[in-house]
């Protein structure tokens, strides 16, 4: 049985529990980070010196970054569901998780706690606004990419729509301007038809404001 550590709140933490709903691979969860703390504790910090959350579990196997337990768990479990067999489409699987990470989650992130996850008063307007366009710019691309293809990798769901589909879902409750999508908003339908995404992601309601948000964390604990 998997254990994975981390709150279900939390956008990485959700990526990797998606990931074990589509590999149907029983799992255990222990509320740790945000209000439940507990990311300080020795023994924590023991499994991830970055006192981070997700953490996973997998017998002898303990290790932390969602982005790759997702791509550890789609090579260990299920062969060809989540990690496409094929080497063009294991390629674009691998890129467009790698672009995601990279250009979309800092700026939706950004974007989340300047505009949702803090005070009126704390929040950085300029910095807001620059994360917007940020996203803006960088889901055109991904529109122009599935606009071709019908998943991140080509012809099939994988891994590599775990990261976007994720990170999407916080994205559309943000109160911002959005840019013109129609392919990756059709694509993000069919990411929302998918039993394991209802589970692991869309069952966690998205906050308007911080004690929105510090509600939902206790409620979906
Ligand atoms: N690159 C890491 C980032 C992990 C991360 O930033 N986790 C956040 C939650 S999304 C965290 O643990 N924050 C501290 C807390 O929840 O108390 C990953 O993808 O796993």
């Amino acid at each position: 049985m998997i254990t994975v550590w981390g709150r279900r709140n939390s956008v990485n933490v959700q990526k990797v529990l998606w990931a074990l709903e589509e590999l149907d691979v029983p799992y255990t969860r222990e509320n740790v980070g945000g209000s439940f703390g507990g990311n300080q504790d020795a023994d924590f910090l023991a499994m991830n010196p970055m006192g981070l959350v997700p953490v996973i579990r997998d017998g002898d196997v303990t290790m932390f970054e969602s982005n790759a337990i997702v791509r550890y768990l789609a090579a260990r479990f299920r062969a060809g569901v989540l990690r496409p067999s094929e080497h063009k489409s294991l390629a674009m699987a691998e890129q467009w998780m790698e672009w995601t990470q990279v250009n979309v989650s800092p700026a939706v992130t950004a974007l989340f706690i300047n505009r949702v996850r803090s005070l009126p008063e704390a929040r950085d307007v300029a910095a807001a606004a620059a994360a917007e366009n940020k996203v803006a710019e960088c889901l055109l691309v991904a529109d122009a990419w599935i606009a071709r293809n019908d998943w991140f990798a080509g012809h099939d769901f994988s891994f590599g729509d775990i990261a976007m589909g994720a990170l999407l879902w916080r994205y559309m409750g943000i109160d911002c301007a959005r840019p013109q999508m129609p392919h990756l908003m059709e694509w993000f339908e069919a990411v929302q038809a998918r039993e394991a995404f209802r589970r692991a992601v869309m069952a966690v309601p998205r906050a308007k404001d911080l004690a929105d948000w510090k509600r939902i964390e206790k409620e979906t604990a």
